[in-house]
């Protein structure tokens, strides 16, 4: 069986938190790129260096060449810059967007049938361009963001509780941090809902809705504690979650932006919904029934996402 091929486009934070969890657990090789040289290359040999004590076979390089992704199985891309102090959303959107088209061109020539999974913010619109730009089929370009959101809620929720993160189950939905739609109904520890804990008077519904709120806030949170630069162990967890679910058929139930065609009632975006993931991509998007609350919090995540791409495209009218 040939080796699997993992791109990762941009060797920043997450970009190295990345490549060292996917060599870690020999996922595949790894092919780091960035357009800073040097430093692809660096973290390429620095993380190499660690096989012979980890054990890891994984081959891993560092390049400025996008003829270096060719077949790749895998891409996961971090390209982008980080919200500045004093810069505003559609600077940003302008910026990332310029990125992730060149980003999108590159992965279009030479890996056409990976499995794309984007990080760069803003997310869900990042995640629409770099499938519209690069033509790849929709079940095969996805966004991480749902799995980071519910990995805080659900760490959060187990120290609430005072149990074992692996007996938090959590739900989310919508867009990443404001827009995130956290479900409470399909939220649970050791199976039993939240509703129904609250009831037994494990916890308040106070308690669970200051929860739901710093995990909105969650992404903040992390900033303002570091200063320079946002989270990226966690997202880097989440992303190769998804590339293993991929890579080894797994067919794990996981919340990603995904591409709607009429799925939820909405059509030609992407949103964070619940998600198969298998060999073949995004194999289903799991429709859950929503109450009036959920639906009107997920339609409003659907409308920021439609205004995010209203502006891509007014900013490159090409999309
Ligand atoms: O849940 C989520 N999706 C979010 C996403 C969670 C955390 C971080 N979120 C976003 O991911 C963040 O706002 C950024 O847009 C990306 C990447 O975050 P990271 O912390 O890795 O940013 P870095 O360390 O600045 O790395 C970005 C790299 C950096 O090395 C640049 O040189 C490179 O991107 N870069 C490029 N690479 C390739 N091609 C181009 N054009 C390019 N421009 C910059």
């Amino acid at each position: 069986m040939s080796r699997k091929k993992i791109a990762l486009i941009g060797a920043g934070n997450i970009g190295g938190a990345l490549a060292h969890l996917a060599s870690l657990k020999e996922l595949g090789d790894v092919v780091l790129f960035d357009i800073v040289a040097g430093v692809p290359q660096g973290k390429a040999l620095d993380l190499a260096q660690a096989g012979p004590i980890s054990g890891s076979d994984s081959r891993l390089c560092g390049t400025q060449e996008y003829s270096a992704i060719e077949g790749a199985d895998v891409v996961i891309v971090t390209a982008g810059v980080p919200r500045q102090p004093g810069m505003s959303r559609d600077d940003l959107l302008s910026v990332n967007l310029g990125i992730t088209s060149k980003v999108a061109d590159g992965i279009g020539q030479y890996a056409p049938n990976a499995f794309v999974i984007c990080i760069t913010n803003p997310l869900d619109a990042m995640v629409w361009a770099l499938q519209k730009r690069s033509g790849l089929p929709t079940h095969r370009v996805v966004g991480m963001a749902g799995v980071l959101d519910t990995a805080r809620f659900r760490l959060f929720l187990a120290e609430e509780f005072k149990v074992s993160v692996q007996d938090v189950a959590a739900f989310v939905l919508g867009g990443h941090g404001d827009d995130m739609v956290p479900s409470i109904r399909y939220s649970s520890v050791a199976g039993v809902p939240l509703p129904e804990a609250i009831r037994l008077g494990w916890t308040t519904k106070e308690r669970i809705d200051a929860i739901v709120d710093r995990t909105r806030k969650g992404g903040g949170e992390i900033v303002s504690l570091l200063k320079t630069g946002s989270a990226f162990y966690a997202p880097a967890t989440a992303a190769i979650e998804m590339a293993e679910s991929h890579l080894k058929d797994k067919r794990r139930v996981l919340p990603c932006a995904a591409y709607l065609s009429n799925q939820y009632g909405v059509d030609g975006v992407y949103a964070g919904v619940p998600v198969v993931i298998g060999e073949k991509g995004v194999e289903r998007v799991l429709e859950i029934e929503l109450d009036a609350e959920e639906r009107a919090m997920f339609e409003k995540s659907v409308a920021s996402v439609r205004g995010l791409i209203e502006a891509a495209k007014r900013i490159d009218p090409s999309y």
